[in-house]
């Protein structure tokens, strides 16, 4: 079998994480894709990739694009850009603000909306940290 036969074997899963800055967005996305943590807060400007490729059962290949958004706001403008085709969204809050509730709450409807309009079959995802 050539490359690009077994290439074509391959899934692509686009995860989308979305959330408040510094709830930690970047760090999950590091964690999972590179099993590394920083301790430092750096802003993440725009937007970070981050690929992990994983073998499910049966031999299926799998690679993870994880999209970290980063200085999104709620209402932002190009979160329609961002959600497009995702198969799995995801919004990060984190126990230590106190406007987190509230935030969460507002996330998890604004995916829902946006995924509505620019995504099919897609999943909705909540990461506390
Ligand atoms: N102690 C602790 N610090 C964390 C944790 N997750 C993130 N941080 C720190 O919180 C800050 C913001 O995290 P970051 O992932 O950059 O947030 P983002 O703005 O949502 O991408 C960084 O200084 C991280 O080191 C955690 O689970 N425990
Ligand atoms: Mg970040």
């Amino acid at each position: 079998m050539s490359d690009s036969e077994e290439d074509s074997q391959d899934k692509q899963l686009k995860i989308v994480v979305i959330g408040d800055g510094a709830s930690g967005k970047t760090s999950l996305a590091t964690r999972f894709a590179q099993e590394a943590f920083g301790k430092q807060y750096k802003q993440t400007i725009g937007l970070d990739f981050f690929l992990k490729r994983i073998t499910l059962p049966g031999n299926l290949n799998v690679t993870l694009q994880v999209w970290d958004i980063g200085g999104q706001s709620i209402g932002g403008k190009m979160l329609d850009k961002y959600v497009y085709g995702a198969q799995v969204l995801s919004h990060t809050h984190t126990h230590t603000h106190t406007h987190t509730h509230t935030h969460t709450f507002l996330w998890s409807v604004v995916l829902h909306v946006r995924a509505n309009l620019h995504c099919n079959r897609v999943s909705l995802l909540g990461l506390g940290n």
